[in-house]
Order: structure tokens, then sequence, then C-alpha cells
């Protein structure tokens, strides 16, 4: 008699069960921007151990969060006033940030945001050293359910992509920056110029699509050389001994285009201390808007610095905001920056870094 009835009423009534817990566990925690779902009911922000997300899980609204940043490196004022950004607004909001700086290591950096996922932080700002020593990290977070987002500078989207391994990019586009510097140069250089290019570290974002924009436009001009171009590592000390290295093989050099001021500011060193006067020998260029990019072209030693704003504090907690309350965002937020030469450098040297 029970046997005859489970058989007739239970198992069907058993399956419909099963199903219908399925279907209530992946409704618990669906993407709200990847369009894809969690695969289980995990708890919709700060991760959960037992949890395992297949996309950026929702972020639960909440007056304040526990907002991780990972931050590649300190040793630059680029770098410093991003840090200062991001903690200022953290401030202004009562969030509880926790913060770690990879000193220039990739695998350092990969360690943090682990210990980030351990400390079950709502979200992630991430800014990755280079484009692939991240993305083991990226989905190691993504799978604990805490959603990542990228700020200043991105990752290689063959593997890792937005809306899907992470929620957003939020930075500056870097082709256009230097395709801005090689525009200028045409114009300044009437289409003719040796070309000395000192790059930011290898790998980096910024690295590869300021060389990308540049050289791209600087091959369209025949009268435009690039003598050599070379990793100076985004650093001042780096940039000055490639610089002084590179001047030996290349003494008729007429201009500079390093990927950020502090390269720059190196290679005026090495210019002045191989006897060459920089912005009249040679014409420099770069991209941040540091203080010391905008004081050396109010010195007449640079000629433009196109800007990287490292002003990220605003635009990311605001990001925050709209990825929890549901609003579908792009794989994308481009940062807007302008351009200094000798017309405007004075009166922007107040906000600058
Ligand atoms: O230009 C540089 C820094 O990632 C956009 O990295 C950033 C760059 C910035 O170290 O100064």
């Amino acid at each position: 008699m029970m046997q005859s009835r489970f058989t007739r009423f239970g198992f069907p009534l058993f399956v419909a069960c099963l199903l219908a817990a399925m279907l209530a566990a992946c409704g618990q925690a669906p993407a709200s921007n990847g369009g894809g779902s969690a695969s289980s009911s995990g708890s919709s922000s700060g991760g959960n151990a037992s949890s395992s997300c297949s996309s950026p899980p929702k972020l639960a609204k909440k007056d304040h969060y526990k907002v991780g940043f990972s931050q590649n490196a300190s040793n630059n004022p680029w770098r410093l006033a991003e840090t200062a950004s991001i903690k200022s607004e953290a401030g202004k909001r009562g969030d509880q940030l926790v913060f770690a700086d990879a000193a220039n290591s990739g695998s350092k950096q990969v360690s943090d945001v682990e210990n980030m996922v351990a400390q079950k932080v709502d979200v992630i700002l991430l800014a990755p050293i280079t484009e692939t020593a991240l993305i083991p990290a990226i989905k190691q977070a993504r799978t604990a359910c805490i959603p990542v987002i990228l700020i200043d500078r991105d990752v290689d989207h063959t593997l890792a992509k937005p809306n899907a391994d992470y929620v957003t990019f939020i930075g500056s586009d870097f082709v256009q920056q230097g395709k801005r510097v090689a525009d200028w140069l045409v114009k300044q250089t009437n289409g003719s110029a040796k070309i000395i290019e000192l790059e930011g570290t290898t790998g980096a974002s910024p690295a590869i699509n300021r060389k990308k924009g540049f050289d791209d436009e600087i091959k369209s001009q025949a009268n435009m050389k690039i003598l050599a171009s070379q990793d100076g590592d985004f650093s001042r000390d780096t940039g000055r001994k490639v610089m002084q290295t590179l001047l030996q093989s290349h003494p008729d050099v007429t201009v500079v285009y390093a990927h950020n001021d502090e390269m720059a500011i190196g290679a005026i060193s090495a210019l002045k201390a191989a006897g060459k006067q920089p912005g009249k020998d040679v014409i420099v260029c770069s991209i941040d808007g540091e203080k010391d990019g905008l004081n050396a072209i109010i010195a007449g030693e640079e000629g433009t610095v196109v800007q990287s704003s490292p002003f990220f504090g605003p635009v990311s907690f605001q990001t925050i905001d709209q990825y929890a309350g549901g609003t579908k965002l792009d794989d994308w937020i481009v940062v807007k920056d302008q351009q200094f030469t000798k017309d405007n450098a004075q009166q922007n040297l107040a906000n600058s870094f």
C-alpha cells in the first residue's frame, strides 16, 4: 500500500520538489549585471565559503560597505594620488577600506586579492599591475561570489571578461592618450622627428595601449621615425638610466615620448647630463599630469602632457552604488582627460598632484 502510494504520488512529488528546490537555489543569487547566474545560493555580498559563482554576483544594498582596494604600487605621485582619492571617498561615506599595496609585484598582488576574499569584503577595487598577472585572482574572487571592479588598468579580455568575470573597468582611453601626444607632435614638428619612446611597465595595459595609439599615428608620417622604444617601468630613475643609455646610440634624437611624467622627468635629467637642452634641442612629451610634469612645461622643458586622471575615488564608489542598485553597467566606464601645454599648465597646477 505504502509502496504503491509512493509510486503513484510520492515519486513525482519528490521529483517536483527537487526541481523546485533547484530553481529556487538558482534564483537566489542571480547576476545583476552579468547575464549569467551564480551556481549556488550564496550570500549576495561578502562572499560565502559554500558559494560558487559563475559570474559577478549581485551586491546587496548597504549603508556602509567593506571595500577592498588592491593597489599595484605606491612608488610615484600618480599612485599616491589615486590611493588618497579612494581613501578619502571611503572616509566620506563611512565605508571600511581594506587596503593593500603590492609594491610592484604581481604575485604579491595576487595574494593581496586572495586575502581580501578570505576577509569576505563586499566588493574589490583592483588596479591590476599587468594585463595577465591578476587573472587567477579575479576568477577566484568571482568564484567566491565577490564582485571585482577594475580601476585604472585593464586586463586581457581574452582571459577575463567584463560583465562575466569582473563587473566593469573604470579608466582612461590609453590609445587615445598616445594618439593625442602624436597629433600634437605632428603639428609641432611639421611631421619631422627622430623619437625615443620610454614605455611603461611591460604588460601593463597603459603601456600597451599608449604605445599602440602613438606608434600607429607616427607610422602614417613619412618623416617621423621611432629610433628606439624601451621599457622604463613607469619609474623616474629607470627612465633616466634607459635614456642615458639610449642617448649614446641615438645622439641625433629630437623627441622623447614617455608613457608617464615620471619617466619624462628622468629623461630630462639624462638629457641635461648629456649636455642637451630639453625643450630646445629635444622636445619632451608625456602622460599623467603630475605637478612635476606641469612645472616642466612651465619651465619650457616639456612640450605637452596629456592628463590621465588618478582621481578614482568618487567614480569608483558611485559605480559600487549603481551596481548594488541593479543598474546595467557598461563594460568600460571611460574616464575623460584633458591636455596640458604652456597655454594652460599654470592654471591647472593647483589641481595637479
Ligand atoms: O600613468 C602611471 C602609473 O596605470 C594609468 O600607471 C596608470 C599609470 C600611470 O604608474 O604613472
